[in-house]
């Protein structure tokens, strides 16, 4: 028992996989439906699911692997909060023969041999249909376009590739103009209050990019606050499309939100019954997305699992 791919314990032969899962936090809508469907297709798969929340500090998920290697896991699964600095906890879970698929979010590490697979969305991408949408809206404004953004955490993978994915393609017209960019940490709490400082700093504000619906939801009610109507006088677009999002887009007070999935975790179990039994899986696994408009989120909505 203990196949060439699994750490020493239950792995491989008799069809037992205990899965070590460090998750970021509980920081939005996202985190929580990603962890819903990491812990209920985990059960679905019959895989073992040791799960821990890092309440997004990255000294916690180390630990968490590491405690994971002790345990002898078969499968670690993670999402890395940033991308730097985790060469050398991955190169202790490869010594102990342990792999390492990444969840929804990249590490930056040279070698790649230190994890089998990297299971998420492409964020460059959902960035650049961010920023497609606004090019479109606006494509007969002569005036400058003053763009707030409200970035991710900082140094995560979604966080960075948002921001170059908007800029690759709103880069292109001078028009376009970020006034103002600064983390909101994907949460409502810190969305709300970083555009409070963005409303008072700025008065001609025309459009917030939010790198989550959570921090679009927190900005909406700054805006409200300041007397102006989200939607309206400020133009929104936010990443994720979950359930609160999709409703202030069929409310009229988000005006564009472009899809990420977290609904991963039957992926994963499937990637992970396969890296414990050695088999290949292709180094990147890419979600299927959409964007949503204000009229296609009515329609969506009543059938949304989060
Ligand atoms: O967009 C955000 C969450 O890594 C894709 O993390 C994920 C992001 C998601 O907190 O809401």
């Amino acid at each position: 028992c203990g196949g060439s791919g699994g750490g020493s314990g239950s792995g491989g032969g008799d069809g037992s996989i205990t899965m070590g899962f460090s998750q970021v936090g509980a920081e939005s809508g996202w985190r929580t439906a990603n962890t819903k469907s990491v812990q209920e297709a985990a059960k679905a798969a019959g895989i073992t699911l040791k799960f821990s929340d890092a309440q997004q500090k990255q000294e916690n998920q180390i630990k968490a692997i590491r405690s994971y290697i002790q345990q002898k896991v078969d499968v670690i699964a993670f999402s890395p909060v940033v991308e730097s600095g985790w060469d050398t906890v991955l190169k202790e879970a490869k010594n102990a023969k342990i792999p390492v698929i990444l969840t929804d979010r990249a590490v930056d590490s040279k070698d790649t041999s230190l994890y089998k697979t990297f299971l998420g969305s492409d964020f460059v991408e959902e960035g650049r249909k961010a920023g497609k949408w606004l090019v479109e809206q606006y494509k007969d404004a002569k005036d400058p376009v003053n763009i707030v953004e409200l970035q991710g955490t900082t140094g995560s993978a979604p966080a960075n590739d948002r921001k170059a994915g908007f800029q690759e393609v709103i880069g292109a017209d001078p028009k376009f103009k970020i006034i103002a960019s600064q983390t909101g940490d994907f949460t409502r709490a810190k969305g709300k209050e970083v555009m409070e400082a963005f409303l008072k700093a700025n008065p001609d504000i025309d459009v917030l990019y939010a790198h989550n619906d959570d921090m679009g939801l927190g900005a909406i009610e700054a805006i409200e606050g300041a007397g102006k109507v989200p939607g309206k006088d400020i133009k929104i677009i936010t990443v994720d499309a979950v359930h609160d999002g999709m409703q202030a887009l069929a409310d009229g007070k988000i005006n564009y939100i472009v899809e990420c999935s977290p609904l991963l975790g039957p992926q994963l179990m499937d990637l992970a019954k396969k890296v414990v039994k050695n088999e290949s899986v292709q180094a990147r696994v890419v979600t299927e997305e959409t964007t949503f408009t204000q009229e296609q989120a009515k329609t969506a909505l009543p059938d949304r699992k989060y």
